[in-house]
């Protein structure tokens, strides 16, 4: 598997699939979950609403991730993942450990061969920058994928420099 970063807009990524980081409602917030379905259009929370119709009466549990269409995105789909909101006395780095393993293995399921990332909690949810790419990156480097192709695609130089030094 080939690990790249980049820094910009996920949503301009072509890909198979382009992870959001979302939360449990899966009926869209700020940041990269905003960008996403604002790019991808209403095909995408159409699908999410039915999601939470039929499997998640009660949310997306953190940790987990489902697929759905990328809609009017270049990737096929969107795979929706709930990060952990960071905190200081409470170590829930497993849980955004889980968040990339997840991704992945539903990634796997698709059989999508290039993935798209953000930074998992970096943003709203406060995770450090430094702690999150180092969470990522070992996770990913954990996970027995045939993803090929794996991106980190990051949005501010803060948290580009935090994946660039993760990944040594
Ligand atoms: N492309 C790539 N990365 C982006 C983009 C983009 N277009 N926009 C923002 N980022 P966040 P979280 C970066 O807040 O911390 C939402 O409201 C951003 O700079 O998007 O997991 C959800 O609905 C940061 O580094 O996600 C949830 O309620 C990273 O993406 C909540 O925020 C993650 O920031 C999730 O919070």
């Amino acid at each position: 598997m080939g690990i790249t970063i980049l820094k910009g807009d996920i949503t301009g990524q072509r890909v198979d699939a382009i992870v959001n980081a979302a939360n449990s409602s899966l009926l869209g917030g700020g940041g990269v979950d905003g960008a996403i379905h604002r790019a991808g259009g209403p095909a995408i929370l159409a699908e999410c609403r039915e999601l939470r119709a039929s499997r998640y009466e009660r949310g997306l549990p953190t940790g987990q991730a489902v697929a759905t269409t990328a809609g009017r995105l270049e990737a096929r789909w969107v795979i929706h993942t709930v990060g952990p909101v960071y905190s200081a006395d409470e170590d829930r780095s497993a849980l955004l450990a889980s968040c990339y393993r997840e991704s992945l293995r539903v990634a796997g399921e698709l059989g999508a061969g290039s993935v798209a990332f953000p930074a998992v909690s970096a943003g709203v949810y406060g995770w450090p920058a430094g702690s999150a790419a180092q969470i990522a990156v070992d996770a990913v480097r954990a996970s027995a994928t045939d993803v090929d192709d794996l991106r980190f695609v990051l949005f501010n130089d803060e948290v580009y420099a935090a994946f660039a030094r993760a990944l040594g």
